[in-house]
Parts: C-alpha cells; structure tokens; sequence
C-alpha cells in the first residue's frame, strides 16, 4: 500500500527488543531519538494498561540512516531494546535451553492463538503469541513518527483524541482554533485522551469496572490530519485511492475492526444533498462550506482536513478468561491468563496517527518526489495547490 516508503519490523513482545527498519525517506530530514521519545511516550500512556507499561520505558535507538542529525537517504534502523526481557531470557532463549518451558496450551479466543498454532503446527501458543502481541505496535509508533517528522516540515500536522470507551462516548466536537498538535496536545492530558471532562470521569470508571470484572474494554477514537494539498492518492486506480491505503494501513493494527472516514456510516441513512460538501470561493481559494467527506474525494485529497474514526475491538486477554479448548488434550478449560491490559484505546489513537503518517508521508514523496528535503520543498513550492 506504500509505494516510496517500505518498512518492516521484527521482534518478540518478551524477546530482547524490536527492530524496524524505513527506507525511501529523503536526505536533509533532521530527526532525532529525543523526536521520536515523544510518541514512543504518548502510547505508553492511558488509563487501563497493565503492569508491563510500569516495566517499559520505550525508548528508540537509530541504529543507521542518520548522519550528524540528518537523514542520509539510506534504510533508517531503529531498535527499541525490552526491559522485561530480563525475566525471560530462558523461556524466550533464542537458543535452546535445558530447563522444562511450560507451553501455553489453551487458546485465547479473539486472540491469534489457535489460528496461529493450527497454521504452523506448533505445540506451545508462545511461538505465536510473541509476535502477534501489541507490542510490536511501538516499532510502529517509533518508525512512523520519522515519517511525522517529514510532514511536519510540509506544514501536514497529525492529531487525534478518544471519543468513546465501552458505551461511554464524548460528543463534544474539536473546536475550531484547535490544529492537530493542539487536539493531540489537550488530549494527552487526560488519562483516556478525551476532551470531555464528564465523559472522561464515566470512561475511566467504566475500565475500573471492567478490569475489577476480569474483563476488558474497547473503543472508538479520531484522527485529524491538516495542512494537506489537493491530489495526494489518485482516481484511476483502486490501489492508488488515498482511502485504500488508509483503510488498509489502519486496518492492518492489532484490534482495529472498523475505520469511518468523514461522515462515515451516519452518512448511509442522509439525503445526498445532506452529506456532499457544497463549494465556494474566497477569491483566493475554494472553500467548503462542510466536510462531510473527511478530505477525501475521488480517492484524492481535497484541501480539507482529513478526519477518519476507528473502532478497536477490547482486548482478548482476560483475567476471567473465556471457555477454550487444550491444543493436545482436548480438554474444555478456561483459556490461557496472563498479565494484560483491561483498555488499551488512548494507546491505540497514537498508532492510528502512526499509520496515518506512513500513508501520507508516502503520498507527498509519490506526488512531490525529491531526494531532498530542500528538493521535496521546492517542488512542493512550485506545484502543490492548497
Ligand atoms: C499484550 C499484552 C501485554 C501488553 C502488551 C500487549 O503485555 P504483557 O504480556 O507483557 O503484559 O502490555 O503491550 C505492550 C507490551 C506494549 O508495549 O504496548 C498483548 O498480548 O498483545
């Protein structure tokens, strides 16, 4: 869905650290540990995490790429290092080990367990836990906020706020005067990154109750992007259609089941004339007079500020587990517990901005092109429209 930036990461929830590793950025990209700390440290927080965020303080070593500050045009390496790996040397040895491991048996549903075991024939649901753990969404976090950087540099900003846990929902709406980093800003504030008082007192009662249960919570959260010109993405093609690349980056996040983008599904029950947003001119520019459709027409991007809602399921690990079945003995049992987090929403907004970051630093190099930053600029300066 990338077609400039590739990126990859690897690792272990348990295992020593995580690697990733961006290629396609342009040279002249002044970047920085202390640059991405910063989102590292927005997505360990939030009411409802578990006690591994209490363990962790991500923190993102560039391993390559950067010369004195700047990007070198090379493969940017990152590696984040675990600190709980400590406490699992031997059960996650990359070597083998003469100690009995105990094997994880009993199949989370709604987690990747028993696909996973059934796929590659394995005997302990650890082989597959590892990696289909959340964890890996901080290479994520740490790769994409490279790619938040370069837009920055564009004047492209990057925001997002919750907007409902469980059935809690807040219905306020941004205020205008706020940009992006501001809502980001006033969001991170608050324990659920909400922005109402009332409902955030309601969503962290409702994750108390939850995790006092056993169980666990989802929810719904929005992500803003401004500052963007006409005619990032394209009409001909399905796969260069900017809400493809969108859908299929957010989708492709651990417990994401659901993206609204605009008006969304509200807008399948409203007259046309109700939802298409009419259009002006301030004698400068053509203005709209709404933006029902989220900053995307036509699969392109539209001048307007992109807004896009995504819905996380709640998390599959729970402390009261769920029926389940034993891999070997067949045996009905409850599944597999461990230390979890009972809501991990306020989290997952910051790795939506991620994603959003990699699909729009990408559609600016696709369009724009340069092997620069000052070449990215100027060719920005000579054609982009706003
Ligand atoms: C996760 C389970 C928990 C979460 C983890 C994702 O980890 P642990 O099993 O070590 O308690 O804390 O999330 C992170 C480690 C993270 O950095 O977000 C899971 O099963 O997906």
């Amino acid at each position: 869905m990338l077609t400039r930036l590739k990126f990859l990461t690897a690792g272990e929830s348990h295992g020593q650290g995580l690697l990733g590793i961006l290629d396609g950025m342009p040279a002249g990209l002044e970047v920085s540990e202390d640059y991405i700390g910063v989102h590292l440290a927005r997505r360990q927080m939030g009411h409802g995490r578990g006690g591994r965020m209490k363990i962790e303080k991500d923190h993102a070593e560039i391993w390559c790429g950067v010369r004195h500050g700047e990007s070198l045009g090379a493969p940017v390496g990152l590696i984040v290092r675990n600190k709980d790996w400590e406490n699992w040397t031997k059960k996650m040895s990359v070597s083998p080990v003469d100690d009995e491991i105990r094997k994880v048996t009993l199949p989370r549903p709604g987690h990747a367990d028993l696909a996973g075991v059934q796929k590659y024939g394995f005997d302990d649901i650890r082989n597959v836990l590892e990696r289909s753990s959340a964890r890996e969404t901080t290479m994520r976090v740490a790769l994409g906020s490279v790619c938040r950087k370069l837009l920055e540099d564009v004047g492209i900003e990057v925001g997002s706020r919750v907007v409902e846990i469980h059935d809690v929902k807040d219905e306020s709406a941004v205020p205008d005067h706020l940009s992006p980093n501001q809502l980001s800003e006033t969001a991170d504030t608050s324990p659920v990154r909400c922005l109402d008082k009332e409902a955030e007192t309601k969503m962290m009662a409702t994750i108390d109750d939850a995790k006092k249960a056993g169980d666990s919570v989802g929810g719904i959260f929005e992500v803003i992007a401004t500052g963007l010109p006409y005619g990032l993405g394209a009409h001909t093609q399905w796969d260069r259609k900017l809400h493809t690349r969108i859908s299929a980056m957010m989708m492709s996040v651990n417990a994401f089941k659901g993206i609204e983008i605009g008006g969304g599904f509200d807008g399948a029950e409203k007259f046309g004339s109700e939802v298409h947003d009419e259009i002006g001119h301030d004698g400068k520019k053509f203005t709209r007079y709404s933006n029902n459709a989220g900053g995307i027409e036509g699969g392109m991007s539209n001048a307007q500020p992109i807004v896009l809602r995504m819905a996380m399921k709640p998390i599959p690990t729970l402390i009261k587990p769920l029926r389940s079945v034993d891999i070997h003995s067949k045996e009905e049992k409850d599944a597999h517990k461990e230390r979890t987090d009972s809501c991990a929403v306020p989290a997952a907004s910051i790795i939506a901005e991620s994603m959003l970051c990699f699909v729009l630093a990408d559609a600016i190099l696709e369009k724009f092109g340069g092997d620069s930053m000052d070449q990215l600029k100027a060719h920005m300066k000579a054609t982009a429209k706003y």
